[in-house]
């Protein structure tokens, strides 16, 4: 699969990698989606990623998956998160199950196979751009 990486600017522009991801695909009538991938911190100063924005939707936030007991029946959920710090040296995986970018208010329904931009934002202002393949899994 190709991907690209485009750094926009700032101090994480030297720190931050991404390594290939995807959107999933929904029914047209779903107006939110999920976007997945995994971000490297190779600097030597923790990066914190504050949320991101997208042409395709209203507006993008870091979620995470849960699963909690509760009354002897397993609840799984989703809960936003105002930060995520990555250390130096360190990853952070999207993936099903942890973390997810929260694709809120589509404002038209993906395809399948086309890409997605997305601008990851972080707090000193670092911008990192990815473009991110909508797919069916
Ligand atoms: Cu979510």
């Amino acid at each position: 699969m190709r991907w690209l990486v485009i750094l926009l600017g700032g101090l994480a522009l030297a720190q931050a990698v991404a390594t290939p991801g995807w959107v999933r695909l929904v029914p047209p009538v779903v107006k939110d989606t999920t976007a997945y991938l995994t971000l490297e911190n190779r600097g030597k100063t923790p990066l914190r990623l504050v949320g991101g924005e997208t042409e395709v939707a209203e507006r993008v936030s870091i979620h995470v998956d849960y699963r909690e007991t509760r009354g002897g029946q397993v609840v799984l959920g989703m809960r936003p998160l105002a930060y995520l710090d990555i250390p130096p040296g360190g990853r952070v995986e999207f993936r099903p199950g942890k973390y997810h970018l929260m694709l809120e208010g589509l404002k038209r329904p993906l395809k399948a196979g086309e890409k997605v931009t997305l601008v990851l934002k972080f707090q000193d202002g670092g911008r990192l751009k990815v473009i991110l393949p909508v797919e069916m899994r």
